[in-house]
């Protein structure tokens, strides 16, 4: 059985999902593909040479009694009325983070599954899909560093657009801590407060960068995140777990080790396509066999609402200066393990 699949946004990620279904998974076809700009969407067809329509309307595309299920890579403020209509119509989702731009917005979401009374979302939370993050997890569930009581992250781009503003810093960086930190701590978030180290000269005047996020756990955990875009030098994801015996570290991606001319050096990477590409398999696999088995299993939009919630009170913080309260509304039975 082949899942026919829609995607709604064919821009870099939305393109790239295209493709790994088309040339590197299984079970999975695109069958339609839809963009604002129908330009780019009828060039990623041709690039793909795929076998697709090219809707006018992410609606239509949803509503087609060919497409199965739907991508929503479109930009995020999109998301939320798009995964609402694929809910009403009885099809199952892939959402890319964020699942909608506010906490409300999310919440909308996971209201609309209950009352449909069955798991069709999953978000585009692809950390907990890579190796590294999944030994982290081993290791800590293992209980090889005792209790975790500090946790170090840091998320650096080498650049960003200009369109990137500092609640972007959040709402479109952070939240891959906010929700991989959730889940690697098997905890929820207390507080969450915004600093500002010096600027770089490297950013346009009205993006803040560096930012360090700083999260207090419900079990007391301390998070210092920080969030740096214009880095210069790479795409690299840090995080490294202080537990009362022991420190564990993300894994640095698989490079060759390299003895030259004086230096012993190994590559970093500069892609964030390139740094979780098998984690980005993995999960939309992960997907494709959820909807043949009619369980889906990844993260769910009560993930997608958690992580909400907290980018809510970051960007509140990154305003007040404040340290803000996460407050989550009561998790319906509907998502417990
Ligand atoms: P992009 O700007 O390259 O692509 C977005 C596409 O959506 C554009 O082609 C745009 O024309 C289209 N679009 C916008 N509004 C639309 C509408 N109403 N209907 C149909 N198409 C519409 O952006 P990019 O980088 O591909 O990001 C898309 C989404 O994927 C964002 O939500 C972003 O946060 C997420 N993303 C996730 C990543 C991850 O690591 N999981 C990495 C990069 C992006
Ligand atoms: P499980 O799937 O029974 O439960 C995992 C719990 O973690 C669920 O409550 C779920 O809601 C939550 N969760 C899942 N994704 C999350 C996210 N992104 N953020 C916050 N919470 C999240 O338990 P398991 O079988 O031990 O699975 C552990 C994790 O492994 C899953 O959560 C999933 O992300 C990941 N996974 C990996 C693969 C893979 O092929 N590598 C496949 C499926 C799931
Ligand atoms: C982008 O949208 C992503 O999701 C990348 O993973 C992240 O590193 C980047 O900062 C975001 O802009």
């Amino acid at each position: 059985m082949t899942i026919r699949i829609g995607v709604i946004g064919t821009g870099a990620i939305g393109a790239d999902h295209a493709r790994r279904i088309t040339q590197t998974l299984s079970g999975g076809r695109v069958v339609a593909v839809n963009d604002v700009n129908r330009a780019q969407a009828e060039a990623v067809v041709a690039r793909l040479g795929l076998d697709a329509k090219v809707y006018d309307n992410g609606h239509e595309l949803i509503q087609a009694d060919d497409v199965d299920a739907v991508l929503v890579t479109s930009w995020g403020p999109t998301h939320e009325e798009f995964v609402l209509s694929a809910i009403a119509a009885g099809k199952y989702v892939f959402c890319e983070k964020p699942l909608a731009t506010t906490a409300r917005g999310c919440l909308n979401i996971v209201e609309a599954e209950v009352a449909a009374g069955k798991r069709l979302v999953q978000v585009g939370f692809m950390r907990p899909y890579d190796k590294g993050y999944q030994l982290l997890k081993q290791a800590i569930d293992a209980g090889r560093i005792g209790e975790p009581l500090m946790v170090h992250c840091a998320h650096r781009n080498p650049t960003v657009p200009d369109s990137y503003v500092t609640s972007m810093a959040i709402v479109d960086t952070a939240i891959h801590e906010l929700d991989v930190l959730r889940w690697l701590l098997d905890d929820d978030y207390k507080t969450v407060q915004v600093v500002y180290p010096k600027r770089t000269r490297h950013r346009f005047e009205h993006l803040a960068d560096p930012q360090i996020v700083l999260i207090e756990t419900r079990k007391g955990v301390r998070i210092d995140l920080e969030i740096f875009v214009n880095c210069q030098y790479g795409y690299d994801i840090q995080c490294s777990v202080v537990g009362e015996t022991g420190v564990a570290n993300l894994p640095e991606p698989q490079s060759l080790l390299l003895r030259t001319e004086a230096k012993l050096a190994t590559n970093i990477l500069t892609d964030w396509k390139q740094r979780f590409i098998d984690a980005y398999d993995i999960e939309l696999q992960d997907f494709i066999k959820g909807i043949e088995q009619q369980q889906l299993s990844g993260p769910t939009a009560w993930d997608g609402y958690a992580a909400a919630v907290a980018a809510d009170a970051c960007v509140l913080a990154q305003e007040s200066g404040q340290i803000e309260p996460v407050v989550m509304a009561e998790r319906p039975t509907f998502y417990n393990k």
